[in-house]
């Protein structure tokens, strides 16, 4: 009966001090007491993994809202949205509520979201409410305090959601419609058409990250403009991850060949390098050798966000920074601002440097600015590379003409290594090191091999189904999307998520050995 009275005495205090939140939400405070009873106190309005991560120990405070000049990209059949305005959200109901200003902006909402339910701030609030019973009975208040506690957090994540839900503009929406619709009508083989459903587009075509604004548009729009996209897909930044999980995450089970949106991607580890020896001592097959990886600038967000001031910052931190490294790794940063047509295709056919005009990353609005901000770093012998925001911030490669895998990985770790105690780069505990891409989340790596293997190859349909059964995928001689020269072939490990970076590496050198021995018994 005492406990009865008291909870009654103290829903009326509460009621008296929330009456606004209480009356709009019209939650029955026994009832949730007991269901967040076990909750321990969290810090109000969790920031998605992705953005927790990102801003952990940034030099820059917080992301900023960024709001890129406008610059149109041409050639793309759905128009891409260059810029993310970031709108302000319409009023959040009910328009009094102290939880959220209709006027502010995404990230200072949730600057005041966590300011308004700042533990300290909660606590002199519930203090007063709790006021009359002082004495009273401790489990009771710290009863209402957990409630309380996790009213505000659930009514603040809706806020948030409710203002996210209705931040996609009319013109954005009917442009996903029509691309949906020709998508859907395609014969397209692309992950985006296999596991962008009626329901999962229903879902996320009105959501937009909170920091950045990207909507699913932004998502997908490389993979309307190009049915032939095998994957179809980028994050415009480390949120939408989080925020269109409902597409991502299956295309990243199927990509990374079941890496599940309840796992978690190991830490990393190169492993013991000096287990790795030559592919093909005679040189019979393997041309050259090439391990790659990816990383992203802790701080910035991913092409289609950055600005332009951003890019030249970026590459002004990577050139100095790489200008002090030693040893095999000493080289020069040359930007490709200014460097002549000749040099630069001189670069591209020797396989060092990125093609330019790639219609999957334009589509995906990741070439604007171009060529600011773009360069490549290498040493002398070039057979250590580093890429300056093409698709990714940085991308880390070892090379050398020849098989020895165990050469070019070690000469990778080693840069990796250097790099990572000059650079903060982005990481999530989940998906492991963020790229532009999901193909590149977690290791990052790509180990590939130039290889003739004419027996094999005289019917690629073959060479496909070989290599898929070791966990390899078959690129032409230039890279993604290009044809085979010469019978050369880029064979690379497929997958680079749920497993550590010395066992992608391996799955590389175990198939491509198996490759040869099915060659060399044809
Ligand atoms: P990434 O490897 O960065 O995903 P691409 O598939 O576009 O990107 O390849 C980039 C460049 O690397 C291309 O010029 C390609 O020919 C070259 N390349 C890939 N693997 C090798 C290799 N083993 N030897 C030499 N060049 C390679
Ligand atoms: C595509 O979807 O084909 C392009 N956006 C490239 C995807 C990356 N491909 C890959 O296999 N790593």
């Amino acid at each position: 009966m005492f406990a009865l009275w008291y909870l009654s005495f103290a829903i009326d205090e509460i009621r008296k001090h929330f009456g606004w939140f209480f009356g709009n939400l019209n939650i029955k405070l026994g009832k949730n007491a007991i269901e967040n009873k076990e909750q321990p106190l969290q810090q109000p309005q969790q920031q998605p993994a992705a953005i927790n991560k990102i801003t952990d120990n940034k030099p820059v405070p917080e992301p900023k809202p960024v709001k890129p000049e406008i610059k149109p990209v041409t050639s793309t059949p759905v128009a891409p949205t260059p810029a993310k305005p970031i709108e302000k959200p319409a009023p959040a109901t009910p328009p009094s509520t102290p939880i959220s200003s209709p006027s502010v902006k995404p990230t200072s909402s949730i600057a005041t979201l966590k300011k308004e339910l700042a533990t300290d701030a909660l606590d002199k609030k519930l203090q007063e409410a709790g006021k009359p019973f002082q004495n009273g009975n401790e489990n009771l208040k710290d009863n209402l305090k957990d409630a309380t506690t996790g009213f505000l957090q659930k009514e603040s994540q809706k806020q948030t959601e409710r203002k996210l839900n209705i931040m996609v503009d009319a013109a954005v929406i009917a442009k996903l419609e029509e691309g949906y619709a020709k998508l859907a009508a395609s014969d397209s083989k692309s992950l985006l058409k296999k596991y962008l459903t009626k329901e999962v587009f229903d879902n996320l075509k009105n959501k937009k990250t909170p920091t950045f604004g990207s909507s699913l548009l932004d998502v997908i729009q490389s993979g309307l403009a190009n049915h032939d996209s095998g994957v179809g897909i980028y994050a415009p930044d480390a949120e939408a991850y989080t925020v269109f999980a409902d597409l991502f995450d299956p295309i990243i089970e199927d990509y990374h060949g079941g890496f599940k949106k309840t796992d978690k991607h190991p830490p990393k580890d190169f492993g013991d390098v000096s287990t790795f020896g030559n592919l093909d001592p005679n040189n019979e097959f393997v041309i050259s050798t090439r391990v790659r990886c990816g990383r992203s600038l802790e701080g910035y967000p991913f092409n289609p966000c950055l600005t332009e001031a951003q890019y030249k910052e970026m590459e002004a931190k990577v050139s100095s920074t790489l200008s002090g490294l030693e040893g095999e790794l000493k080289g020069k940063f040359y930007p490709l601002t200014g460097m002549e047509k000749s040099v630069q295709q001189q670069l591209i056919d020797d396989h060092f440097l990125f093609k330019e005009g790639d219609r999957f990353l334009q589509a995906a609005n990741a070439c604007r600015y171009w060529p600011s901000g773009r360069g490549i770093y290498h040493n002398d012998n070039k057979t250590f590379l580093v890429w300056c925001n093409e698709e990714d911030h940085l991308r880390i490669i070892s090379m050398q003409m020849g098989g020895d895998l165990g050469e070019v990985f070690r000469r990778l770790t080693n840069a990796v290594n250097e790099i990572e105690k000059r650079i903060p780069f982005s990481h999530d505990d989940r998906l492991g090191f963020l790229t532009f891409c999901p193909t590149n989340l977690g290791t990052t790596i790509r180990a590939s091999v130039h290889i003739k293997l004419p027996k094999l190859a005289a019917n690629l349909a073959k060479l496909e189904e070989v290599a898929g059964k070791y966990n390899l995928q078959v690129r032409g001689t230039r890279g993604e999307h290009t044809e085979a020269e010469g019978g050369i072939y880029d064979i690379s490990n497929k997958r680079r998520m749920g497993l550590t970076e010395y066992q992608a590496v391996k799955e590389m050198y175990d198939g491509i050995t198996e490759l040869i021995k099915i060659e060399k018994s044809m």
